[in-house]
């Protein structure tokens, strides 16, 4: 039987394993792209934990800002913290009229929000919810401008790709300030799994 090889000998076991080599390493740098694009692509590797997803948090890049002068730490909302807080620390505090703004680090589709407003006590809370959309203008995705709204607030609309979202209260039942202590936007594919992390709160 005749081998090709490139000196006309007889192929050897060591060209066959050199040949194998060549092969897989093509193999591998073919797969170099797919693995590059998995984060993109939604797959995660290490930390799949649900705060890992929250693309309004701090520790994802988001930046929360209160544009007046009378509001305080808007960071406070995006930090992560839902435990260390009281009724002069560990919120934003949003002057009733005013937005608390949240911008993400990317355009990012979202169709789950998850508010907790203070409640150490029975007070509540009237407020909206928007989202800007990519031509400018806003969108609301929660009027709760009626009705008596406490503690954890869970929020699910049609998804939209936005950059920013606000929210605006309209009404305190003690004070004439929103008190946030954190929120969270999530793709609507964490719906179920953001309900669900929330009996117990
Ligand atoms: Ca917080």
């Amino acid at each position: 039987m005749n081998r090709a090889t490139e000196d006309s000998s007889s192929p050897s076991l060591n060209s066959y394993i050199l040949a194998s080599l060549v092969i897989l390493a093509i193999g591998l740098t073919a797969l170099i792209p797919l693995f590059e694009a998995m984060p993109q692509l939604g797959y995660r590797t290490a930390d799949d934990s649900l705060s890992s997803h929250n693309v309004a948090s701090s520790e994802n890049g988001a930046s929360a800002s209160i544009k007046d002068p009378t509001g305080v730490t808007p960071e406070a909302a995006i930090d992560g913290n839902v435990t260390d807080y009281g009724p002069t620390n560990g919120a934003a505090f949003v002057p009733l009229g005013k937005p608390l703004t949240i911008q993400f680090a990317k355009p990012t589709r979202i169709g789950v929000i998850r508010v907790l407003l203070y409640d150490k006590d029975d007070r509540y809370y009237r407020y909206f919810v928007e989202v800007s959309t990519l031509g400018g203008a806003w969108k609301r995705v929660a009027d709760r401008t009626q009705g008596e709204w406490r503690s954890w607030q869970f929020i699910n609309f049609d998804p939209v790709v936005t950059r920013e979202l606000r929210i605006l209260g309209t009404y305190g039942s003690v004070s004439p300030w929103l008190h946030v202590v954190e929120l969270e936007a999530y793709d609507d594919r964490f719906k179920n799994r953001v309900s669900s992390e929330m009996k117990g709160q």
